[in-house]
C-alpha cells in the first residue's frame, strides 16, 4: 500500500522576481555593500578555506570621497590610472558610436559595454603577452586597453572588405591571438570549459602562459560552467575564471541564475576554488583583484573564481528594449556608480586630471573613434561598398579542403 497523508500539501515552485518592475521604484538596498578599504587582502598563497567569507563581500578600493584606501590599494601609479580612465573613455566613445552606426543601418548588430567598462580594461592591464583570454561579447575593454585597432574591430563590425574575420564572425564577435583575444564563441559558457581545457594544455606543455575564461550572470546556469570549475578545481589549472555579475541576462534578472547560493562567487566553494567578489566599477580594485588571481595562477598556486559586481546599464543588444523589463531609472539607483566617474574623481582628487582635462580627452578621443569610423568606411559598410569576396568563406578553416567544401566552392564559381 502505498502510504498517503490525510491532506497532501499540493507542490509549488520557488520562482524569484527582481525586487521591481518597469514602472516601480528601483530598489537596491538588498544589496549589501562592503565599505571601501574593509576587506582583507590576504596572502596570495592563502588556502582556499581560510577566505571563504571573500565569497560573500566585496572587495572595494574607491571610497565615496574619491581616495584609495585599505590594503587592495596602492598598486598603480597616477600615470597609470591615466591611461586606465583613457581606456574607459575610448571604450565607451566607441560604444556610442557604434550604436549610431547601427541605427543609421551601417552595421546589423552591436552590443555596448556602458557601466561595465572597468571590468575588461582593468583585467587587461594585470595580464602578460601570451596570456590567452577566452571571452564573451561584453569585454572589448580587453583589446581596446590591450592596443589592438580599433578600426580593424569596425571593419569587422561593418562587415567591409577589410573585415579581418572575412564575414564569417558575427559584428562584435572579434579573434586576435596575438592580442590574447579567443575567438568569441555566441554559445555562452563554452568560454569557461575551452579557458580551462587551454590552461590544462599550457601546464601540460610546461609553458608560462595562463589563461582567462569569461561568464555573464546568467550563463553560470550553463552545465559547462560547472564541468570548467570541476576540472580547474582537479588540476589546479593556471586559469582566472570570471563572472560578470551586470545584474541581467537579456530581460531575466540575475536571482534565477544565483538560485539560492547567495552570490555568484560562492559557487566556487564547493568546488575548493578561492572565491573573491569585487566592485566591478571600481578600477582599482578590479586591477587589485586580478593581479591576485593572475599571480596566483603563474606560481602554480591554481585557479581563482571572481565575481564582479556591476550593472549592464544599457540594452542587452540592439535588438532589445529594457523598458519592457525594469525600471527606466534603475541605472541611477546603482550605488556602485559609474567607474568612469569614480576614476575621474579619484585622479581629481590626487591632482593629476581636472575637469577640464576630462572635457579635453573626451573630444580628443571622440576625434580618435571618428577618424577610425571614417577609415573603416572608406572600406564599406552593411550596405554600401567592399566586401569580403565569396571565395573567402572557403578559406581559413581547414589545412585541406575536404572534398564537399571544394564542390561548392566550383560550383559558386570563385
Ligand atoms: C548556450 C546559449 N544559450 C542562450 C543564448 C542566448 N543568449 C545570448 S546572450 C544571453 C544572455 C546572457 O546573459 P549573461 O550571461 O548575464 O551575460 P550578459 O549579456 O549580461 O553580459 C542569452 C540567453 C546563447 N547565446 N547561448
Ligand atoms: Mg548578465
Amino acid at each position: 500500500m502505498t502510504p498517503q497523508a490525510d491532506n497532501p500539501a499540493p507542490l509549488r515552485l520557488h520562482v524569484p522576481e527582481p525586487e521591481v518592475r518597469p514602472g516601480g521604484t528601483p530598489d537596491f538596498s538588498s544589496v549589501k555593500i562592503a565599505p571601501a578599504g574593509s576587506v582583507r587582502r590576504p596572502e596570495v598563497d592563502a588556502n582556499p578555506e581560510d577566505i571563504r567569507d571573500l565569497a560573500y563581500s566585496i572587495i572595494r578600493v574607491l571610497n565615496r570621497e574619491g581616495e584609495a584606501v585599505g590594503p587592495w590599494a596602492g598598486l598603480l601609479s597616477d600615470d597609470d590610472l591615466a591611461e586606465g580612465l583613457k581606456h574607459m573613455m575610448t571604450l565607451r566613445a566607441f560604444d556610442a558610436r557604434m550604436l549610431m552606426a547601427q541605427r543609421q543601418g551601417k552595421t546589423s548588430f552591436y552590443m555596448q559595454h556602458m557601466g561595465e567598462e572597468a571590468v575588461s580594461c582593468a583585467f587587461r592591464r594585470a595580464l602578460l603577452p601570451g596570456d590567452m583570454n577566452f571571452p564573451t561579447y561584453r569585454q572589448a575593454g580587453l583589446l581596446i586597453a590591450g592596443g589592438y585597432p580599433m578600426v580593424d574591430m569596425m571593419n569587422q563590425i561593418f562587415s567591409n572588405e577589410s573585415d579581418p574575420l572575412k564575414g564569417r564572425q558575427l559584428p562584435i564577435m572579434y579573434s586576435s591571438k596575438e592580442h590574447g583575444f579567443f575567438s568569441i564563441s555566441g554559445n555562452l559558457g563554452t568560454q569557461f570549459v575551452q579557458a580551462v581545457g587551454w590552461a590544462m594544455a599550457s601546464a601540460i606543455k610546461n609553458d608560462t602562459r595562463i589563461a582567462a575564461g569569461w561568464i555573464g550572470d546568467g550563463s553560470t546556469a550553463e552545465s559547462d560552467f560547472h564541468a570548467a570549475l570541476a576540472f580547474a578545481s582537479t588540476y589546479r589549472a593556471p586559469v582566472v575564471l570570471n563572472i560578470v555579475n551586470n545584474q541581467w541576462a537579456i530581460s531575466t534578472f540575475q536571482g534565477i541564475a544565483r538560485g539560492g547560493s547567495g552570490t555568484f562567487a560562492a559557487r566556487g566553494l564547493g568546488f575548493g576554488l578561492p572565491s573573491l567578489r569585487v566592485d566591478g566599477n571600481d578600477y582599482l580594485a578590479v586591477h587589485a583583484v586580478a593581479s591576485w588571481a593572475l599571480e596566483r595562477a603563474r606560481r602554480n598556486l591554481g585557479p581563482t573564481l571572481i565575481e564582479y559586481v556591476t550593472y549592464r546599464v544599457g540594452a542587452h543588444s540592439t535588438s532589445d528594449d529594457p523598458s519592457a523589463y525594469r525600471p527606466k531609472t534603475e541605472s541611477d539607483a546603482w550605488p556602485l556608480g559609474d567607474p568612469v566617474i569614480r576614476l575621474k574623481n579619484h585622479l581629481i582628487l590626487r591632482g593629476r586630471w581636472s575637469e577640464e582635462r576630462h572635457k579635453q580627452a573626451e573630444a580628443e578621443i571622440l576625434d580618435t573613434v571618428i577618424s577610425a569610423q571614417k577609415e573603416a568606411e572608406r572600406h564599406g559598410t552593411l550596405h554600401a561598398g567592399g566586401k569580403p569576396s565569396v571565395r573567402d568563406m572557403f578559406e581559413g578553416v581547414y589545412a585541406e579542403m575536404p572534398p564537399h567544401l571544394r564542390r561548392q566552392r566550383q560550383q559558386a564559381g570563385v
